[in-house]
């Protein structure tokens, strides 16, 4: 309906524009006909060329801007993904469970206190410090799965076979007196296995969910242990 309209009006505008030219009102009847056709195909190429040139214009444009930007956000993208999906795979090495920045690592070998050092040393950490009241939970939750008889604790990074009743970590660092997890009556420093009493700490409770499942043993015992590594760290 629009275009009927606008081609009756064209016709007429171009009827009396050809009037005025040569006054021959004839000529321009006869030819109004065609002349519209070529000035409405006129128009049509104009809008295919104009269409056409934004079409190319915003292909180019989104070419140069996904070379020149899109493929880093792209990659960005996945890599936000893939941590979202699965963001033990991307920090902890297979083998190792995650708990905020830190890896564990429960080994599975009964060995010394010092063997038991030495393997989590092979494997780029150390014996486990712990740190706070929630890592405490975590290892004692992960323990409570774990262990498979009642006897079944695990080495973690505290001794004090330097100085009796001066617990270090294996950093060095003093233990934190407000921040200790000792089982009821422990340490007691026990002579019945081992002369030399009992300088090491072993911890978990099978199936427990009280935090407080430190013991003192015999470095020279047998058991397996918890390593830890910082993800985010060079070194443990
Ligand atoms: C996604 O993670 C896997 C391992 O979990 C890794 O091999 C892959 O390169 C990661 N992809 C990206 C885009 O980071
Ligand atoms: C670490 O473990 C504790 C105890 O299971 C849990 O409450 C906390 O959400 C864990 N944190 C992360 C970041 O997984
Ligand atoms: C010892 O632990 C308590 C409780 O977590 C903490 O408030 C305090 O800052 C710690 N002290 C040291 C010297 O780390
Ligand atoms: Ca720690
Ligand atoms: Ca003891």
């Amino acid at each position: 309906m629009a275009e009927a309209d606008a081609v009756v009006y064209s016709d007429v505008k171009f009827i009396k524009a050809k009037k005025n030219a040569n006054g021959s009102q004839q000529q321009a009847a006869s030819d109004g006909g065609s002349k519209v056709t070529l000035k409405r195909v006129a128009v049509a190429v104009l809008i295919t060329l104009l269409v056409a040139t934004v079409i190319a214009l915003g292909f180019t444009y989104h070419h140069l801007f996904k070379s020149d930007y899109n493929s880093p956000t792209d990659e960005d993208e996945a890599v936000k993904k893939n941590l979202t999906d699965k963001p033990y795979e991307m920090k902890c090495e297979e083998g190792w469970e995650q708990n905020g920045t830190q890896c564990y690592y429960f080994s599975t070998n009964a060995l010394t206190w010092s063997e038991s050092r030495d393997e989590c040393r092979r494997r780029g950490g150390d014996l486990v410090k712990v740190d706070s009241v929630e890592e405490q939970a975590f290892l004692q939750e992960k323990l409570g799965e774990k262990m498979m008889y009642d006897e079944d604790k695990h080495w973690i990074g505290l001794t004090d076979s330097k100085t009796e009743r001066t617990w270090l970590w294996t950093d060095g660092s003093p233990l934190n007196e407000s921040l200790t997890f000792w089982s009821s009556r422990e340490p007691d420093d026990w002579k019945g296995q081992n002369p030399d009493g009992e300088d090491c700490v072993r911890m978990g409770e099978r199936g427990g969910s009280d935090p407080k499942t430190w013991f003192d043993k015999s470095c020279k015992a047998f058991h397996k242990s918890i390593c830890e590594k910082c993800v985010y760290c060079d070194s443990a």
